[in-house]
């Protein structure tokens, strides 16, 4: 690889910078931001097999889940990579009930930054690939400190999105909604490189699909029959998919965005509204795909079209290979406007 062809993340969001005349940086450093904690966290996931660091804190956090150390150290660092810039009017984070404030002693600027610090945690103890969500708006309310509105806005008005998948290795994603780029972290040198510009979902894509069957038994029937002919058990499917699914929404969602295919994580008769979080697990996902070129809906709309109400709201998700979310909503749509299970 020559000096010429290595791009540093840092010089990708510059670049990507020089295409707004009217942009002040700000969203920038942002994701320069990011990128560092996403190297301080890569650091600590990497030896957490080596180091006291696994194992519960014995603390649980609000939504009755058990918050290992990991998901506190990455909660911290990207709280403590970002609350003295002046970057941010406040912050959300999965591990807060409501939005974490920027210190007094700190000035605040013009975004607001959700993140989930270190999602499909519960996978740390067997070394599977886990990640990091992150979702940027533009603060709405006249408070220059934030408020919970600012953060509560509807996916479509997101004004950048990514994720880092801490794996065999080190990658962060992101869009600002001019192309989704890959970097792949260089330990060596401690830099995130350009390894995948300009990431376009395959189409027709792999026929895979990735959802959790063990909730089969409480899905709607819809979902049941989607399932089904997608394995070529029923219907008239000459091409069975194949499944994978890792448990953890952010390599899930990596290996959809390369390889395509149709992650899916449905609502059913105990959870109505599933398990993923709307505001900073599928909206980012949803906006990193859609600019992709895939699709991402709740089984009856674009997810990012959704109004939110609360923080930590719910939301069934479909999303990957467009085709293949079209496919699913032929079995599903019709339900979602009715209650699961009914
Ligand atoms: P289930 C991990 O705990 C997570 O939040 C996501 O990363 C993942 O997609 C999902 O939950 C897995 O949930 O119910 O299939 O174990």
């Amino acid at each position: 690889m020559t000096s010429r062809s290595v791009v540093t993340v840092e010089r990708h969001i510059t670049d990507q910078e020089r295409l707004h005349p009217e942009a002040t940086g700000a969203l920038s450093d942002i994701l320069r931001h990011m990128a560092l904690s996403a190297k301080i966290i890569a650091r600590e996931v990497n030896k957490a097999g080596l180091v006291d660091i696994l194992g519960a804190v014995g603390r649980e956090n609000i939504h009755g889940e058990q918050v290992k150390k990991l998901d506190e150290f990455a909660d911290d660092v990207i709280f403590a990579a970002f609350d003295h810039t002046g970057l941010l009017c406040c912050m959300a984070s999965e591990e807060s009930e409501g939005i974490r404030e920027i210190p007094e002693r700190f000035p605040t600027g013009k975004y607001a930054l959700l993140y989930d610090p270190l999602d499909g945690s519960s996978n740390i103890d067997a070394n599977v690939s886990i990640g990091t969500i992150f979702s940027v708006l533009l603060k709405r309310s006249d408070n220059p400190r934030g408020t919970e509105a600012d953060c509560i806005q509807k996916g479509r008005d997101q004004i950048a999105a990514g994720y880092v998948v801490y794996g065999s290795s080190t990658m962060m994603v992101y869009t600002t909604g001019n192309g989704v780029h890959g970097f792949t972290l260089d330990p060596s040198i401690g830099e995130f490189l350009l390894s995948h510009p300009d990431i376009k979902i395959p189409t027709p894509g792999k026929r895979i699909y990735s959802v959790n069957e063990g909730n089969y038994g409480r899905w709607s029937p819809g979902q049941r029959r989607l399932v089904r002919y997608l394995k070529g058990a029923d219907g008239d499917n000459d091409k069975p998919f194949s499944t994978r699914y890792i448990g953890s929404m952010v390599s899930d969602l990596h290996r959809t965005l390369l390889y395509g295919g149709l992650f899916m994580y449905p609502g059913d008769a105990k959870a109505p509204k599933g398990k993923l979080r709307l505001l900073y697990e599928c909206n980012p996902m949803a906006m990193l795909v859609e600019h992709a070129g895939g699709r991402a809906t709740d089984g009856k709309r674009d997810l990012l079209d959704i109004e939110p109400t609360s923080l930590h709201q719910l939301s069934p998700i479909y999303i990957g290979t467009k085709d293949y979310v079209d496919l699913a909503h032929r079995f599903v749509e019709e339900e979602a406007a009715e209650p699961v299970g009914a």
